[in-house]
Parts: C-alpha cells; sequence; structure tokens
C-alpha cells in the first residue's frame, strides 16, 4: 500500500450453530477439532469500519463506543496477518458496533471477526477470496467462517486438502426460511471465554475423545436433514448435537456450566410445545441464552411463550439472513485524494454463492 488513509465498512451476521463446534486439533492455528454446521441471523447485525493510516503508531480497537485495550489483541493479530498477505505495514483504527449484546454466546466473535476481514480486506485492496479469506477468519475464531455465507452454511474439515477447513452455503437464506426466537436470559458477558473453554474441555473431560468421534455422523445427519428440508429430522439432531456439546462442557474440570435456570426453563418450555406439535426446537451456545428455531408460522406462538418464562429478560426474532459484506468504503484524503481512494465493493467478498467476507470481541 502506498502512504494513503483508505478505509472500508463492512457488516456481517452471527450465526448459530446446529451442529457445534467446540474444541481445536491445532491450537496455535485454530483449526477446530470438528465441522460444524450454521444457520446466519439476518436480524442481528455488527457493523466494522477499518480505516489504515499512515499516521497512526499503533492500531486502535473502537467496541461499541469505547476504546477497548484489553480485547485489542486477537484484533492486531488478525490485522498483522492482513497486512502480511497484502504487503503494508500502517496501522488501522477499528471501529465496531452490535445492535444485539455483545460476548454473551450470541455469536458477536463470528460477525465480528467476518466483518473485520472483509473490511480490512477491502481497506487494503488485498483482494482475497473464498477459501484465503476463510483461513483469516477462522485463525481469529473458528466460528467466523461461517458468518462469510449466508442461510445454511456447512464448515468442513479437509486435512489432506489446501486448505485445514473449507467452508461452504449450503442453502440461501429464502430456500428453507426458517425462523428463530431468541430469548436473552443474561445479557452480561459470560464468565469463561470459548477458547478457554474449549481448551480446558479437551484437557480434563474424559468425553471428549466421544464428542470429537460423533461429528462427522451429525454433521452428515443435519446436511441430509436440510437437503430434503426435513424439520424433525433437524430438530432432533440439532438438540442432540446441543446437549452433547454442553455434557462435554460439564464434564471437564471444572466443569463448564454455561445454562442458569431460565436457561432450563427455556428448554423445558420448547420440548413442551414440540411434544403438542408446533414445528421447533433449541439450541443454546457458550452462554445461557436460548434460541429456538422454527418454521415461520410457529415463531409467534413460540416468542409468546419463551417470553412469558420468569428470567427471560428480552425476545430477539430473527430470520435468516446473507453473508458479510462490503457496504461502503471511503476516501480520508489526507493527501492525495485523486489516488486515495478505498476500494468499495458491494457484495463482493467472493465467497462462493452468498457473497461474504468478520470473534471474541
Ligand atoms: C459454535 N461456539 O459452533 C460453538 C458452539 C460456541 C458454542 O464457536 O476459540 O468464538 O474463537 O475459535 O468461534 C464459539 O467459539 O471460538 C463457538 P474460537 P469461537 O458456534
Amino acid at each position: 500500500m502506498n502512504s494513503k488513509t483508505t478505509q472500508a465498512t463492512a457488516v456481517a451476521h452471527p450465526n448459530i450453530a446446529l451442529v457445534k463446534y467446540w474444541g481445536k486439533c491445532d491450537v496455535e492455528r485454530n483449526i477446530p477439532a470438528v465441522g460444524s454446521l450454521s444457520i446466519t441471523l439476518g436480524g442481528l447485525t455488527t457493523t466494522t469500519t477499518v480505516r489504515f493510516d499512515p499516521e497512526l503508531e499503533h492500531d486502535v480497537f473502537v467496541l461499541g463506543g469505547r476504546e477497548t485495550p484489553k480485547k485489542t489483541e486477537r484484533v492486531v493479530a488478525c490485522l498483522d496477518r492482513m497486512r502480511r498477505h497484502a504487503g503494508v505495514s500502517h496501522y488501522a483504527v477499528v471501529e465496531s458496533d452490535n445492535d444485539f449484546p455483545t460476548a454473551a454466546g450470541l455469536a458477536s466473535s463470528a460477525s465480528g471477526f467476518a466483518a473485520l476481514v472483509v473490511a480490512a480486506n477491502a481497506a487494503l485492496g488485498a483482494g482475497l477470496e473464498g477459501s484465503e479469506l476463510a483461513d483469516l477468519a477462522c485463525r481469529a475464531s473458528g466460528s467466523a467462517p461461517r458468518s462469510l455465507f449466508g442461510g445454511f452454511v456447512e464448515l468442513e474439515l479437509t486435512p489432506d486438502g489446501p486448505h485445514p477447513t473449507e467452508t461452504r452455503q449450503l442453502l440461501e437464506p429464502l430456500a428453507w426460511p426458517l425462523r428463530v426466537q431468541i430469548a436473552v436470559t443474561d445479557p452480561g458477558p459470560k464468565a469463561v471465554g470459548s477458547t478457554e473453554g474449549m481448551l480446558m474441555t479437551e484437557l480434563t473431560s474424559p468425553y471428549y475423545p466421544a464428542w470429537v468421534e460423533s461429528s462427522a455422523a451429525d454433521l452428515a445427519d443435519a446436511r441430509a436433514a436440510i437437503d430434503r428440508r426435513d424439520f424433525e429430522a433437524l430438530a432432533d439432531i440439532s438438540e442432540s448435537s446441543c446437549l452433547k456439546m454442553h455434557a462435554v462442557m460439564m464434564s471437564a474440570r471444572p466443569g463448564l456450566v454455561y445454562w442458569n435456570g431460565a436457561t432450563v426453563e427455556c428448554i423445558s418450555r420448547v420440548r413442551e410445545l414440540r411434544a403438542k406439535g408446533v414445528p421447533v426446537f433449541f439450541t443454546i451456545d457458550a452462554g445461557p441464552q436460548v434460541k429456538a428455531v422454527c418454521l415461520p408460522e410457529a415463531s409467534e406462538g413460540v416468542g409468546r411463550a419463551l417470553g412469558d418464562i420468569p428470567g427471560v429478560t428480552s425476545l430477539l426474532e430473527s430470520g435468516l439472513g446473507d453473508g458479510a459484506r462490503v457496504v461502503g468504503g471511503g476516501r480520508c484524503g489526507k493527501r492525495d485524494d485523486s489516488t486515495s481512494s478505498t476500494p468499495m465493493r458491494e457484495n463482493t467478498a467472493g465467497c462462493g454463492a452468498s457473497p461474504a467476507v468478520a470473534g471474541s470481541w
């Protein structure tokens, strides 16, 4: 890059895994131990602007309007990898905003790093696409490559391929427009972050090898259910993967319990509804919020049923959404505006069918 200031803005949506990722086969390179399969939530959004500026003396990370030095390390590491690819050395200001609770088990790290790599790629004019961009997102956060894509997304382990993982869209959002009611039972940040929780689980849970070993069959079942648009089959495999992941976490020493009382009440309520024939199932990530995935016609009733539960502090509703994308570039033109324009692209991050390009904030 030359001596000009360049910037770009990207948006990305969090995703929730129906077949879960928990554990790493390579901590250094952040390669997941298992594949995963997710849906991208169009109703929740991270917006990130990255500005590379030759006059800066260090990187700055502003999250939700506040400078957050403690959380800057992972962002700087991600920027460093991107700078190496682009052959530049300028520091950057990264401003990121979530319109939903941050670091509370709502996958803000996925949308955060997806938006970051897409924005930085555009601002640097690095031209990274597809697997290269997904690799960079994965290095920052194992769930982030999934937010590069919209709809239904699979992250597959490909140890024999040119990249350690491959992420691809299975279905576009409108191909099976599921809805999700998110029962927030504690909007505060979680006590144990995912990365630390995974390492603790790998090192101490006697059930961890079984968790890893059974993942490929879960993925195959989920893929087949999605292919057939078989909601009941997807519900069975998703609830099973969720409970299995929480069981392996709980069996670590010390045991990791991300749930609270309202989490358990929500599980029971979803099960009651499902037993009555309502097309809904639950899934829960590394936090106490319960995501109820349903067919569109059931969404309103599911929301009412969860909203009545004591301890549910708010409800968020979302459909499925698109992958990460550039929404604006800009010229900061401090020096020579005639050549300092930021690459400005709409939907051009180039990750396959859903143009995309996104940690633990
Ligand atoms: C998932 N989670 O598949 C699982 C389910 C949480 C529970 O991926 O260490 O922030 O940065 O790679 O991506 C959250 O973990 O972890 C996560 P790192 P990440 O969505």
